[in-house]
């Protein structure tokens, strides 16, 4: 029998089969899959094989484990080496961010896109708290949505509490297996407790919250919305995807905007920083490519510098 992992905790998986039983369930000896080094064999979203010892309803047990379409992973925060995987068989990713309390800032965005090209995973950019925003915010918001639409990305501006373009996110997500990410404090919780049915997700107070060095170590769990015949994937307390395995070299093949440029370089090894004849720098000045997003380009790039590429 078939099952589809809904929650990790690294011994014990929730699984439902095909009836929509869930069940909980233990993996039987070593699970090898495909040559990944993770910390944890079997994430959410895979597709597992269940199988009953004593054919009783005690001891589900997991016992292989299908190819996986793709799945996205951070470092182990432990150890740099190893990588743990968040989720497994996903259509497509969403990112709560805000522009106001607390405001994302665009590098995170920018590498949360650049993970999503690296795993060729769609990104979605929801931006939430819209009832909060006044000219400034709207300006920006227009600002964003330009840019991150001219290379490929669907922007949206909702507001949770207002119950406002809610229906567009729907719409998106229907049929479709949707990893949710987003900073703490940007109204994740609130969104999926307004579109799951009977969820009661915690949410928490913006006010005392302070943002960073927050180590919650709470595991991935997805979610059905069945009038939408789709699934979410909830991920407390991942702030970061790791982009740990991107070469300098290729960090400009991550951005669409530049991807399609790349051929005009003169040299071929161009990082787009000080060679000449540079088609990303000309673009730039010609106002082709985001001065914002070559900035960004220009930052990620140092720090991939600083760990030892
Ligand atoms: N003004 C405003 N506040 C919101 C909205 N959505 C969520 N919040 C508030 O933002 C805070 C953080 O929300 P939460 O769902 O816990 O965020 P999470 O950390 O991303 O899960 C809570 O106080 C929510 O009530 C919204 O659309 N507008
Ligand atoms: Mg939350
Ligand atoms: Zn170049």
């Amino acid at each position: 029998m078939y099952a589809l992992v809904y929650k990790s905790t690294g011994s014990w998986y929730t699984v439902k089969t095909e009836d929509g039983k869930l069940w909980n369930a233990r993996t039987k000896g070593i699970l090898k899959i495909d040559g990944i080094t993770s910390t944890n064999p079997i994430a959410v979203g895979d597709r597992v094989k269940l199988e009953f010892e004593d054919g009783g309803e005690e001891g589900a047990m997991i016992t292989d484990i299908k190819k996986r379409n793709n799945y996205i992973n951070r470092q182990s925060p432990a150890n740099k080496y190893q990588h743990h995987i968040i989720a497994a068989n996903l259509d497509q990713s969403m990112l709560v961010a805000t522009l106001k309390d607390p405001k994302t800032s665009q590098g995170f965005i920018d590498r949360f896109l650049i993970a999503g090209e690296a795993y060729h995973i769609p990104s979605i950019i929801v931006f939430n708290k819209s009832d909060l925003y006044r000219k400034k915010e709207l300006d920006l918001f227009a600002e964003r949505r330009e840019m991150y639409e001219t290379i490929g990305y669907k922007v949206l501006n909702i507001s949770v509490q207002n119950k406002t373009g809610m229906e567009e996110v729907e719409a998106l997500l229907q049929n479709k297996t949707t990893l949710f990410s987003g900073h703490s404090g940007v109204g994740k919780s609130s969104f999926i407790n307004a579109i799951v049915p009977g969820m009661s997700l915690k949410t928490q107070d913006v006010s005392g919250w302070s943002g960073k060095g927050i180590h919650t170590t709470t595991f991935a769990e997805m979610f059905d919305l069945p009038a939408l015949h789709a699934r979410i994937i909830h991920t407390p307390g991942i702030r970061e995807f790791g982009l740990v395995d991107i070469p300098r070299q290729e960090l400009s093949h991550y951005f669409p905007e530049m991807r399609s440029r790349l051929n005009g370089c003169q040299f071929n090894n161009c990082l787009h920083i000080n060679e000449p004849g540079c088609a990303i720098k000309r673009a730039v000045e010609a106002g082709e490519i985001s001065m914002d997003r070559y900035v960004s380009y220009c930052m990620i790039l140092g720090s991939i510098g600083e760990k030892e590429y």
